[in-house]
């Protein structure tokens, strides 16, 4: 029986409003209670069901219309039983004998990802109106409601899979696909194995924990000078010696003072895992990107010792030679730009550390000293800290760069280099 099916009155003294989807084309099998369009009046956004089962015939509508109730919305081919009945209850148990797998122990069906599409995908308006406030294309989410409706709990499952993805996925989908030719000359760069690993464990880091950066800057015009002679004195061996052993000596002083530094929260995230090791993860600078080996028991070695492992650990990093236990078990990081120039930046934790240090590159500085009333120029070397604050409280991270800057100006604590 062919029937057309009008707007019904859309209640609440809304006289018209405009078609923002049609859920259904020409062919299309309607169930009762099947979306056949949604509305967007100035009131709400609403979807408009079918009262009828059966195949429509032709649709009158089109995205953009404004309608007002007591218009042709479309016409369909009611199904009718043989004795006359309608085929509604029929069709209901249908739809009801399709329910959708949703297993007992997870509130949301996992969801299936598949390609963007440029066709739009059916939903209701809640659910496209939190996709387009979270930046999510509907069109990559394979929609497990009738007709492959993306429904809420699609869209949650899709949410809680995304945020379950050691790295941020919903950052990556939710970058638009800019042609930026349109502007000017343009050439595209794929990004090498290491920048990706990198960027996504940075990403992961910097999204997951609570970063806070403490500056501070230390008087280092003694080291400077201890440096000074024991790179002469170490010339002939070819041992290069730079401010980072120093400065790690300094650091492994430092945690010592201040064990939570050189922690790890556990996997419940109530305890913290304190390290009685100082393994430091070095930020190393290669043409392929950034990458941290490990220098292990930084407290036991003498300055040599570790000008020696750093020669090697970067030597090896930027020829690609770093073997896998080369990277693992660094309880504290350090990230030194202090050969290349700038002062202070916001290093990012290494996970599963707590804190890792920025050295900056040291210049001199007239500073005034209370005590001889002089001005006296000084060797100072900025540095910031980032910790997670989560496990470290600032008033702790400033004690931390203050304690660090006084052992490090004083110098005392250095380790003779050793006898070979
Ligand atoms: N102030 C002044 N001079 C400094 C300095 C400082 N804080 N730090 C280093 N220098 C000097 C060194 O003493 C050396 O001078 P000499 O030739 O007179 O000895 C020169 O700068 C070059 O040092 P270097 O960088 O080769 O050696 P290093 O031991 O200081 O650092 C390494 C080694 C591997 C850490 C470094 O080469 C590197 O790769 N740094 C980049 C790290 C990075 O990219 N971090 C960014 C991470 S973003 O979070």
């Amino acid at each position: 029986m062919i029937k057309e099916i009008l707007l019904p009155d859309l209640g609440e003294g809304i006289e018209s409003a405009d078609v923002s989807d049609v859920m259904v084309a020409p062919g299309d099998a309607l169930a009762i209670d099947d979306i056949i369009l949604v509305l967007e009046s100035e009131k709400a956004s609403m979807e408009i069901p079918s009262e009828e089962a059966g195949t429509v015939q032709k649709v009158f509508i089109a995205v953009g219309d404004q309608v007002k109730p007591g218009e042709i919305l479309i016409i369909m081919d009611v199904a009718v039983e043989p004795d006359g009945k309608k085929e509604k209850i029929k069709l209901k148990q249908r739809v009801k004998q399709k329910p959708r797998e949703k297993p007992e122990d997870t509130p949301y069906p996992a969801i299936e990802e598949k390609e963007p599409s440029e066709k739009s995908s059916f939903s209701t308006p809640g659910v496209r109106k939190l996709a387009r406030e979270l930046e999510i294309d509907l069109t990559i989410i394979s929609g497990t409601g009738l007709k492959n409706r993306v429904t809420k709990d699609d869209l949650h499952g899709y949410i809680r899979a995304q945020m379950a993805k050691p790295a941020g996925g919903i950052l990556a989908t939710a970058m638009p696909a800019i042609d930026f030719s349109q502007w000017g000359k343009i050439e595209h760069q794929p990004l090498n194995k290491i920048k990706r690993i990198t960027g996504e464990r940075l990403q992961q880091a910097w999204q997951t924990i609570p970063h806070v950066t403490q500056f501070d800057q230390a008087d280092i015009s003694k080291l400077d000078a201890a440096r000074k002679v024991l790179k002469t004195e170490t010339a002939e061996k070819s041992i290069k010696v730079t401010f980072l052993p120093f400065i790690m000596q300094a650091a492994v002083e430092t945690l010592k003072e201040f064990p939570e530094f050189n922690s790890s929260l556990d996997h419940t995230g109530k305890s913290l895992v304190i390290k009685k090791y100082y393994h430091f993860g070095i930020a190393v600078d290669t043409p392929d990107g950034l990458t941290v080996p490990v220098v292990r028991d930084v407290d036991q070695k003498s300055l040599l010792d570790l000008s020696s492992n750093l020669m090697d650990i970067s030597s090896r990093a930027r020829r690609n030679k770093l073997k896998p236990e080369d990277m693992k078990g660094s309880s504290f990081t350090i990230s030194s730009l202090g050969g290349i120039g700038g002062t202070y930046f916001t290093p990012i934790i290494n996970p599963p550390e707590v804190a890792i240090l920025g050295v900056s590159k040291s210049t001199w500085k007239p500073i005034y000293d209370p005590e001889t009333k002089e001005i006296i120029p000084k060797y100072v070397m900025p540095f910031s800290l980032s910790y997670d604050h989560r496990v470290i409280d600032g008033a702790a991270a400033a004690a931390f760069t203050a304690r660090f800057a006084e052992i490090v100006s004083n110098g005392s604590f250095f380790k003779k280099p050793s006898a070979d």
